[in-house]
């Protein structure tokens, strides 16, 4: 074998710095109230599903970054769970991640549904975003549902609240509508730097945690009324076998017994449907075939107990 020749070892790109002149790069806090679209924005941006998003307000319960990699940039994007008034210690254990967001952050990305006025809930999140530094960009979200006169009416309002605003963009998350315009924009409030994560690399979330939030957003899909915030998953084995299959089994939390009744439904129908869908979905995104076993539990008051918390990772 020829000896190893440095100058060969040198030439090699290095993808973290060997970026054009002008690359952008940092940290960005996805924050506002429930239900606003945080979590589908983030996905339209990255062109990927990283976040669980669903129909209920307090879908997002931990901060999962978004890693977004273009020749000129690279946007870290950190999703954050729905800024509200906390009921219990799950509640208190959400806003504080979304509050966490922001100190590492070199911009705040504040996402509202302008298609409704700001609630009390927007303005907890402007009361958080006027007590820090950062600049803030406005997302009005869900222009796809909002009368023009609305809009002009709602975007006065959302401005109104937070001066920090630099630039505020009207889109569509659902409809990718302004998406591409909004990463622009972003792209020019962010300091020059290079890239911090391989350009391959999409989030930092775990195939297990993957496999845990898909089971619970199709929970969360199916189910109605007081339900949905009583699902916690709890994975327990997460194994690749011989045949290649990986073998997932999970237990789903409830509080009640009558949520458990609603969660097996009639004939076992409801967790069928669930498991099957949420199944579909993990195989897509592990590329692997996937055995799901599911089990409902009663785990009574677990959102309010400090250990069932600090094991579901919610502490
Ligand atoms: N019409 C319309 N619906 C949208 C849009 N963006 C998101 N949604 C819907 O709004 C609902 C909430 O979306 P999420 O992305 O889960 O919202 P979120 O802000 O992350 O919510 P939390 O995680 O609970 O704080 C879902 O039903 C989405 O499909 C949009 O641009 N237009
Ligand atoms: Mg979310």
């Amino acid at each position: 074998m020829p000896p190893l020749d440095p100058n060969d070892f040198l030439s090699q790109p290095d993808p973290f710095t060997d970026v054009p002149p002008d690359h952008r790069s940092g940290f960005v806090a996805v924050v506002g109230r429930p239900n606003v679209g945080k979590s589908t924005l983030m996905n339209a941006m990255l062109g990927q599903k990283v976040a669980i998003v669903s129909p209920r307000p307090q879908t997002t319960r931990n901060r999962i970054a978004g890693i977004l990699t273009r020749e000129d940039c690279q946007i870290v994007f950190i999703d954050t769970p729905g800024i509200h008034k906390p009921k219990h210690k799950l509640g208190e254990f959400m806003v504080d991640e979304a509050r966490k967001a922001l100190p590492d952050a070199d911009l705040a990305l504040w996402v509202v549904d302008v298609s409704k006025a700001p609630r009390r809930d927007d303005e907890r999140v402007a009361a958080v975003l006027r007590d820090q530094p950062l600049p803030v960009i406005l997302a009005m979200n869900k222009i796809d549902i909002t009368p023009p006169d609305r809009l002009l009416e709602h975007a006065e309002a959302y401005r109104a609240l937070v001066p920090g605003v630099v630039e505020d963009i009207a889109v569509s998350a659902l409809k990718r509508q302004g998406v591409d315009a909004l990463v622009d924009v972003i792209r020019e409030h962010l300091p020059p730097g290079p890239r911090y994560y391989p350009p391959d690399q999409v989030s930092d979330i775990q195939e297990r945690f993957l496999a845990a939030e898909l089971i619970r957003e199709k929970a969360l899909l199916y189910l109605q009324e007081e339900v949905p915030h009583a699902v916690a998953v709890d994975l327990q084995e997460f194994e690749a076998r011989e045949s290649g299959v990986i073998y997932i089994f999970a237990r789903i939390f409830v509080e009640r017994e009558s949520q458990k009744g609603i969660l097996i439904g009639k004939g076992g129908q409801m967790i069928k449907r669930i498991g099957a869908e949420a199944r579909k979905e993990i195989e897509a995104a592990l590329g692997r075939k996937v055995y799901l076993d599911l089990r409902v539990k009663v785990k009574p008051k677990w959102r309010r107990n400090p250990a069932e918390l600090r094991r579901l990772g919610y502490a």
